[in-house]
């Protein structure tokens, strides 16, 4: 069975993972620890130069790095419509590639507000190191948000004018329809996760307490962007049910 190597609250494992639940596809899921699983993930994707990163598949030979490409071989393997149409790939990477770049501005701007949070440190502490004495911990999850923010340096600090920008052509592309691609497509994945930095949608689900939920939240883009978080709600209701797979058509 393929094994999912993710991170429970990551936007990027979540990108990975509906598009494996959308296909209908069994696997396992592990989590990964920051840093720290790094020697295994290498092991375990045959990858030993180079950043390596999680999502990671691993399926019977196959060893996958990246959410878009699980993503293609989840479409390739899987069950269901298509996430990704025939003769638009050149605008599917362009949705990939602004979501990649306002979720990298999110990422930054939410380790830094964890940072500098005593209780969304503690909160963010991994199962796996629970039983460590508290400074320790809290020490663990401040090492660990360092090496991310060294790990990935973002070219603009300004989260909001990116974030800005990539909503408002999702607003655009959107218009009065409900999908970026005029059906539902992996492009409406990744923009729905941009808007995790805006509002986590779900948090318990993807182990955030309520600390961390303050510090991923972007009050100042809430209201503006409050058509698209209900677009994003919409489609989590519509097209990921609690259960992970689509809702019946
Ligand atoms: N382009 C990659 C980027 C994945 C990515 O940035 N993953 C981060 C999620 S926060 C990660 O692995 N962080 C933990 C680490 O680097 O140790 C993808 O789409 O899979």
């Amino acid at each position: 069975m393929p094994e999912l190597i993710a991170l429970r609250y990551s936007p990027w494992s979540e990108k990975a993972r509906w598009a494996l639940d959308h296909h209908r596809i069994d696997y396992t899921e592990t989590e990964y620890l920051p840093m720290l699983g790094t020697p295994v993930l290498r092991w375990r994707l045959g990858r030993w130069r180079g950043p390596v990163t999680v999502p990671a598949l691993v399926d019977d030979g196959v060893a996958l790095g990246d959410s878009t490409d699980i993503a293609l071989h989840a479409d390739a393997i899987g069950q269901g419509p298509s996430l990704f149409r025939v003769g638009r790939e050149r605008e599917m990477q362009r949705w990939d590639r602004l979501a990649e770049r306002a979720m990298s501005a999110g990422r930054l701007r939410a380790i830094e507000r964890v940072l500098a949070d005593p209780v969304a440190v503690q909160e963010s502490v991994p199962s796996t190191l629970k039983a460590l004495p508290g400074p320790l911990r809290d020490s663990a999850v401040r090492t660990v948000a360092q090496h991310l923010r060294r790990k990935y340096p973002v070219d603009t600090r300004d989260f909001e004018t990116t974030m800005r920008d990539a909503l408002r052509q999702l607003r655009d592309a959107l218009g009065p329809g409900r999908y970026v691609l005029g059906r539902f497509s992996y492009a409406d994945i990744v923009m729905a996760q941009i808007l995790q930095f805006v509002r986590p949608h779900d948090p318990a689900r993807l182990g955030l307490g309520p600390a961390s939920v303050r510090a991923w939240t972007a009050s100042l883009l809430e209201d503006e962007f409050a058509d698209l978080l209900a677009w994003r709600d919409a489609l989590y209701r519509d097209h990921r049910s609690a259960s992970g797979s689509d809702a019946p058509a």
